[in-house]
């Protein structure tokens, strides 16, 4: 395929050898990013690209579905064994798409919805002002507790019963806790409304059993695949029977048009590979990895957000250090650390120039680091942070960035070290 590309678009495939390089030779912390094996790259590369198959198994607009029918009910039938869900619905081009199939598949445009503010760890989609979940439906939005950086529960259900939303929203961008899906699910039913979970960040940690499954106590749960999941970028929305016919019409023919086969392709593949023992010991490692991370942080007087993390991201809180966000994540990036600034809860700073920064261990963990990798880090985080207007000093971080992670290659197939069969946990 580089040869291909080297040989007819020498411009573009010199872009991409450079992002090769920049992915390998970075300590990648964003905490909604990964890396894809081998296997989920060329099945999302493939010729399923070249395919239009609008509709759904065995109910298409177009002839020639012989395989895609049966890919996509590969796909759909994996999700369900994955996340024990009655109906999946593989489609979403991404989980912003996958948030409004749910919220349209439910209710009515002017609908109130009521979700986790962006500036205080929510999502756009949860119902943020300048996004147009905001302008077809009305938002109520609830904050985390100022003091402990976590949900108050009561204050939700207060904030719950006084609006009467038709529709709540669980789940985050930027919480480093694990969340109570049953109480949402609880305070959703007293007030009539229907509970929409959006696990896009900790879906790998939920089918790995490492954070509780929302599926029992949401009517609609919702995904990103790329995250923790370490798939293809994608959405994907799961179901109880009854909202099922609702939910696949929302996403087609409501807000999409023909899936994105070689997306689905790929997510098919990274179910497959969720699947197995090798991505539990993953799981299990990121929470590990971000453990000690925080933990290191606060050793070096970081200000972590909520006392440290369930999950496997980390927000640091820079107001006592007197650095900006921003200047810290780009520095950072100079010293070849890749983060991104982030509001932090309470901030008063806009969100292009926040007061924190957030982190994540997902990438570094799939690279095989561990908890004493954790501890170089928060050395090399604390480094910059100290030495922000010296150059040298940042450079010299970048030097042993690049060492570390030359011992931490990015692995080809990571799911089947030496080619034995994967050890799956549930049969097709
Ligand atoms: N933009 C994603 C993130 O970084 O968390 C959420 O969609």
């Amino acid at each position: 395929m580089a040869t291909a590309l080297e040989l007819y678009d020498p411009q573009v495939y010199e872009l991409v050898r450079q992002e090769e390089v920049r992915q390998s030779g970075k300590i990648r912390l964003i905490p909604s990013e990964n890396y894809v094996s081998k296997a989920v790259m060329m099945a999302t590369g493939s010729c399923l690209t070249n395919k239009y198959s609008e509709g759904y198994p065995n109910r298409r607009y177009y002839e020639g579905q012989q395989v895609t029918d049966l890919i996509e009910t590969l796909a759909i039938e994996r999700a369900k064994g994955l996340f024990h869900a009655d109906h999946a619905n593989v489609q979403p081009y991404s989980g912003s798409v996958a948030n409004l199939a749910a919220y349209t598949a439910l209710v009515e445009p002017g609908s109130t919805i009521m979700g986790l503010k962006l500036t205080e760890g929510g999502h756009l989609t949860h119902g943020w002002n300048v996004s147009a979940t905001s302008k077809f439906f009305k938002s109520v939005q609830y904050s985390v507790d100022p003091k402990t950086g976590r949900f108050d529960y009561t204050r939700i259900e207060e904030i719950a019963k006084k609006h009467r939303p038709s529709i709540i929203i669980s789940g985050a961008t930027a919480y480093p806790r694990e969340i109570d899906f049953e109480v949402f699910g609880r305070i959703a039913r007293e007030v009539g409304a229907y509970h929409i979970s959006d696990i896009a960040h900790v879906s790998g940690l939920v089918v790995a059993g490492c954070h509780k499954s929302p599926v029992p106590y949401a009517d609609i749960v919702s995904t990103t695949t790329h995250k923790t999941l370490r798939g293809p970028r994608g959405g994907l929305l799961l179901c109880k029977t009854e909202h099922a016919e609702k939910v696949d019409r929302a996403v087609f023919p409501g807000l999409q048009g023909g899936p994105h086969m070689h997306t689905i392709t790929g997510i098919a593949v990274a179910l497959a590979e969720a699947n197995t023992r090798e991505f539990l010991s993953y799981a299990k490692q990121i929470i590990a990895n971000a453990k000690a991370l925080a933990e290191k942080l606060a050793e070096h007087g970081f200000d972590i957000v909520s006392g440290g993390t369930d999950n496997h991201l980390i927000l640091i809180d820079l107001r006592s250090k007197k650095i900006a966000g921003k200047k810290l994540a780009k520095a950072l990036d100079r010293a070849s650390i890749v983060t991104n600034y982030n509001t932090i809860p309470g901030d008063t700073a806009p969100p292009f120039n926040p007061s924190g920064l957030r982190i994540g261990t997902p990438s570094v963990t799939t690279r095989g680091m561990r908890e004493k990798e954790m501890a170089i880090i928060a050395g090399f985080i604390n480094r910059v942070a100290e030495n922000i207007e010296n150059e040298s000093v940042i450079e010299e971080v970048s030097k042993k960035a690049l060492l570390l992670c030359s011992e931490f290659s990015v692995p080809d197939h990571f799911i089947i070290p030496n080619k034995t069969e994967p050890q799956y946990m549930y049969s097709e």
